[in-house]
């Protein structure tokens, strides 16, 4: 077991001081499935060791998606975890990040977490949980008991709630976030999603395509921290426009308008044959 209370800096948000620090990061995973992590990471050499030293041993590949990062987030990556698969991106953004890492991963299962200090990494078994019990996406929110977030602005929280609302509404969700970045899913279900966008539009547009392609999606809770070093890329309008249109276009294009969209065809079906032929 790695000894976080030494080898590890403070988190003055309370990461490594809190409960989660007496985890065991070697305990093995009671699943053969394999598990990538990916990590899109812009400047991030500060926040680092806050974060990859977290990540449970169990975890087969970790992937840093790299912004072409002008500080040295690349060498402590590697210094920090000599495993590390370290990948670039074509376009700016965290979205077009995250595809990257999506279609580089290997493993059976993906997990997305930032690179800033945020999203805890000792969550990453409760995702991991989430999928193995039938999920097939498992998205984090910070609106349910269990969840919670240090890191958002009122004006970002009212947007979100805006935006959670509307696609309660357009979509028949019954989603409790929607714009957060720690998100798990099986990599077979990948191409269901189509991802193609390049912005902080990508967690909304994930979430709503697992929607649309009727998957079965289970809501962690999560807490987000402060982000530790270092300034947000976000900006809250310019990116709110972005998620506000990803919502619209979506809604406009979407094949299945209505309820019968959002039901999980593919594992109602199963239990509503046995029922059916037990009546
Ligand atoms: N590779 C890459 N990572 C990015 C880019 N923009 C943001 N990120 C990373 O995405 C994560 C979330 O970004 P952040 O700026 O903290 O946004 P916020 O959490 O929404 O305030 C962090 O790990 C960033 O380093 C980008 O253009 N390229
Ligand atoms: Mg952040």
């Amino acid at each position: 077991m790695r000894n976080l209370k030494l080898n590890q800096p403070t988190n003055t948000n309370g990461i490594a001081s809190s409960v989660t620090s007496k985890i065991d990061f070697d305990r093995p995973m009671p699943t053969n499935h394999t598990v990538s992590v990916i990590v899109p990471a812009k400047n991030e050499a500060a926040n680092l060791p806050y974060v990859l030293p977290r990540i449970p041993t169990w975890v087969h590949e970790v992937i840093l998606v790299d912004g072409n990062s002008t500080d040295n987030t690349v060498e402590v990556a590697r210094k920090l975890l000599p495993n590390i698969r370290v990948i670039g991106h074509e376009r700016k953004g965290k979205g077009n990040a995250l595809i990257a890492g999506f279609n580089a991963a290997t493993g059976d299962i993906i997990v997305m977490i930032d690179a800033d200090g945020s999203t805890d990494p000792a969550e990453i078994p409760a995702y991991v949980g989430a999928l193995l019990a039938g999920a097939h996406y498992a998205k984090g929110t910070r609106f349910m008991q269990g969840g919670g977030t240090a890191d958002m602005e009122i004006h970002r929280m009212f947007g979100n709630w805006c935006f959670v609302t509307m696609v309660k509404t357009l979509f028949g969700s019954s989603f409790t976030d929607l714009c957060y970045g720690y998100n798990a899913f099986w990599r077979a279900i990948l191409p269901q999603l189509r991802l193609d966008c390049d912005g902080f539009e990508v967690e909304t547009l994930m979430n709503v395509r697992a929607l649309e392609a009727g998957l079965r999606i289970a809501e962690v809770p999560s807490f987000e921290y402060e982000r530790i070093h270092g300034t947000s890329n976000l900006h809250a309008f310019r990116d709110g426009l972005r998620v506000l249109r990803t919502i619209v276009t979506e809604w406009a294009n979407q094949p299945l308008r209505g309820k019968n969209a959002a039901v999980p065809a593919s594992n109602l079906a199963g239990f509503a044959q046995h029922r059916a032929a037990e009546a």
